[in-house]
């Protein structure tokens, strides 16, 4: 038998592991030997050799041969998939313009995209790029850059005092994160954590703050109001260092805790309580959470976690938030992207940067001077998140009710279809392209109404270089622990076999992937080999306080509590609360999408028969008293309706949920039953994507990402035993 070190991408935290490797296959994966990294996994990791194993893997091209979402396939070889797909994609290009190329990805899932796909699309000339960290992560890295101008990272080995707005991370879900939070609890440091529901970390909390969903501006707000009136803030620190503490503080006082109390429904003593707790006893910090990603206030509540930092000096300190830059010595993947080629012409054209700029090139254009200036490099796209197309905006376009068609999507380690708000709407888009390429392990509902479906390999068959997401300043190697299955490839390999389809292959000039990552650790003076076998994990030095040299990376080089760049644009400079729109009493109860399933990976997953066996069907919670007021039991299959769809899902009664209160699991679907239009595999019938609406009061307003949190909705009884 023999071992090698991995990095675990069965999601998208990172836990070093090792595999074990017998006659050419990975028997195990088990927690790494580094005592800093040793109880860092969990059961997804764990199965991580099943699930790749698994017969409904995808090993083969498959060309789709009858209309589109028909189910029929061919086989076909990668030559002829890539010569078609090439020869396609270009006459779009032609007919349309490079804009009418977009692609949806995810950041982990496909691993060694390393932006390789940007730089196609810049030399290519298309800025419509989209992710699901559009919803997580990504556009809380792009709002906080408006703040300080990175995005920073917890101190947690240092810190005193964890702030969690929703986040839950547990045994099974950001199992690292989980593990920090027990180790700063058992050293005596203190932890908040704002949830509806008592979560695990709830639990934990030294004060929980029961909140109404989608309440957590309110929340900060009044956090800020107690801060303020008591001067519990960094007094030197803002005088110094910030930008429009008062206007702030005129907006602040608008939300006295009465006020606040009343929005968020939680009691104003505890509210105090808590703010004080986190302006007194830290260094403290507040973790990124998705919660406030997916909010109608998520640009405010995003800033308002940034200005609270600030405000109680916690930035750029030991035990508070680091602010990482690059590595000086490895080729980031904001360098490789090259967002310099894209001419400015085609920038104007990303989809939804007139509306809803804030993660757009137009809304971080104000940034790359100072980026430069403080960290070297004008593009930072940290989490990818920075120079995003708005999703909403390019699915119209797609389905025809865009400023320009768009008629090309390769959607890559991403389940398209169901992986944002609005699936009618996606649906619609998908059925109206000339060309849908998909890499992918399985045949996902997505995958379905593809042209081409492309095998990917999986993080057990190909090496990596995982870089923090341009988030840390983190670089952690993986070796190769076994030859792909069939004809899998990795997403390096088909960024190059698209560049070479479409003439370009000096825009992808390595080899293999070990050449590129030669390239890349070059300056750092040793190869891919040889840095795999030195480090398990590799930082440069890491220093404070980097601001007193170089000032902040915004346009006044200080912190923006009053943000020039929001104001530039049109918006309001000054977090803000909005409230939701009146009560619909056909919808008497509100929803919101979450909770993470410690089996699955985001709408992956559900065809590994060890984790299905372990949660085989979508559950939704509600608590004792909202099942007696709708005459609701628990295991009985319902119909949860909203104004944009339904879904149909098994009642589960949670004492821990409070009343009228809905929570949705995310991205069900079953691929055991049926392919194909009709169907999708239940996607059509289990999605909460086809719940979740993109418009209006339900749609933040400066970057246009949907609201999941607080969505009204009613529960229908199903007549008799529904499927
Ligand atoms: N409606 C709605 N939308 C959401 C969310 C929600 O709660 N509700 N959550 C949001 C959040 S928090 C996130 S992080 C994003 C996640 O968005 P993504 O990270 O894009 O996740 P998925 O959409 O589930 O798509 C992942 C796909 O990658 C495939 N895959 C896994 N490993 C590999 C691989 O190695 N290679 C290749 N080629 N494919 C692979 C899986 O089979 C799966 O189909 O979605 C966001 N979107
Ligand atoms: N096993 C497993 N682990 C995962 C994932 C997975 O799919 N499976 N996904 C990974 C990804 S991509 C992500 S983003 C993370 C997400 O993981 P978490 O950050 O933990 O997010 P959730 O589990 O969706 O929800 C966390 C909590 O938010 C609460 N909540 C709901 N609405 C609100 C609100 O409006 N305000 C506040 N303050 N709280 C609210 C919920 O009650 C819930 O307890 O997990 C990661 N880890
Ligand atoms: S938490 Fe689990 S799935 Fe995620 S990286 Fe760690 S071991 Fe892998
Ligand atoms: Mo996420």
């Amino acid at each position: 038998m023999e071992t090698r070190k991995a990095v675990c991408a069965s999601c998208d935290i990172a836990c070093s592991v090792v595999t074990e490797v017998q006659k050419g296959r990975v028997t195990r994966v088990r927690s790494s030997d580094n005592p800093l990294f040793k109880d860092n996994i969990c059961i997804k990791g764990i199965v991580a050799p099943k699930n790749f194993a698994n017969p409904n893997r995808v090993l083969y091209p498959q060309k789709r041969v009858g209309e589109r979402g028909s189910g029929e396939w061919q086989r076909v070889s990668w030559d002829e998939a890539m010569a078609d797909i090439g020869m396609r994609l270009k006459k779009i290009i032609t007919e349309h313009g490079p804009e009418a190329w977009a692609v949806s990805t995810s950041q982990w899932n496909t691993g060694t995209d390393h932006g390789l796909g940007r730089r196609i699309m810049n030399h290519v000339g298309s800025p419509n790029w989209i992710s699901g960290v559009a919803l997580c992560a990504g556009n809380t890295a792009a709002i906080n850059r408006l703040t300080y101008g990175w995005y920073p990272w917890p101190d947690y080995d240092n810190t005193n005092c964890i702030v969690l707005f929703g986040h839950n991370p547990g045994r099974n879900s950001w199992v690292p994160v989980y593990n920090q939070i027990q180790r700063v609890k058992a050293r005596g440091g203190k932890l908040i954590v704002m949830d509806p529901r008592k979560s695990e970390c709830a639990e934990l909390a030294d004060i929980w703050l029961p909140l109404k969903a989608g309440t957590d501006a309110a929340m900060a707000l009044g956090w800020l109001k107690v801060i303020f009136d008591e001067k519990l803030y960094d007094q030197r620190f803002i005088e110094r260092w910030t930008l429009g503490f008062d206007d702030l503080r005129k907006r602040v006082d608008e939300f006295p805790l009465e006020r606040v109390g009343a929005i968020t429904g939680c009691d104003p003593v505890v509210i105090a309580q808590a703010a004080r707790m986190y302006a007194t006893m830290g260094p403290a910090v507040i973790p990124w959470t998705p919660i406030t990603d997916q909010q109608r206030n998520s640009t405010s509540a995003i800033r308002l976690q940034s200005i609270l930092r600030s405000v109680c000096g916690y930035l750029d300190v030991p035990g508070g938030e680091m602010l990482m830059g690059f590595h000086p010595k490895i080729i980031s993947e904001s360098e490789i992207e090259m967002h310099h080629v894209l001419p400015e012409s085609q920038k104007a054209k990303q989809l939804g940067s007139d509306k809803y700029p804030a993660f757009t090139y137009r809304g971080q254009a104000a940034l790359l001077e100072p980026c430069k200036r403080v960290w070297g490099h004008a593009y930072a796209n940290q989490v990818t998140g920075c120079f995003m197309a708005n999703p909403s905006a390019v699915f119209r376009a797609m389905a025809g009710e865009g400023p320009y068609p768009v008629k090309a999507l390769f959607s890559l380690g991403n389940n398209t279809l169901m992986g944002y708000a609005n699936m009618p709407l996606i649906l619609k888009a998908l059925l109206n392209q000339d060309l849908i390429v998909v890499h992918e392990h399985v045949m996902t509902p997505t995958a379905q109404l593809a042209d081409y479906v492309l095998p990917g390999d999986s993080w057990l068959e190909r090496p990596w270089m995982f870089d923090g997401y341009g988030w840390l300043s983190m670089y952690k190697p993986s070796q190769k622990s076994m030859e792909p299955p069939g004809e899998c490839k990795s997403i390096f390999e088909v960024w190059k076999l698209t560049a070479d389809a479409l003439g370009m292959s000096a825009v992808v000039p390595w080899e293999s992937l070990e050449d590129f990552y030669d390239y890349r650790l070059a300056k750092l003076g040793i190869n891919f080999e040889g840095f795999a076998s030195t480090y398990e994990v590799h930082f440069d030095e890491i220093s404070f306080r980097k601001y007193e040299r170089t000032g902040f990376a915004t346009p006044s080089g200080k912190v923006e509590l009053y943000s020039s760049i929001l104001d530039s644009l049109g918006f309001d400079p000054l977090p803000y609360f909005r409230a939701e729109p009146p009560a619909d009493p056909n919808y008497p109860l509100s929803m919101f999408t979450g909770v993470r399933e410690g089996e699955y990976f985001q709408t992956g997953g559900r065809h590994v028969p060890e984790m299905r066996a372990r949660k085989p069907e979508p559950v939704l919670f509600i608590s004792p008293k909202t099942a007696r007021d709708f005459n609701l039991t628990e295991g009985e299959w319902v119909e949860v309706e909203t104004r944009t769809g339904k879904i149909k899902i098994l009642v589960g009664v949670r004492d821990n949920m409070p009343d009228g209160l809905v929570r949705i699991p995310h991205g069900w679907w079953k691929p055991e039953t049926e392919q194909g239009l009709g169907n999708l595999s239940g996607a059509l019938c289990y999605a909460d994507a086809m719940l979740c609406p993109d418009d209006g009061d339900f749609m933040d307003i400066e970057q246009g990402i949907p609201h999941l949190k607080g969505l009204p909705c009613r529960i229908n009884k199903l007549p008799g035993l529904a499927q």
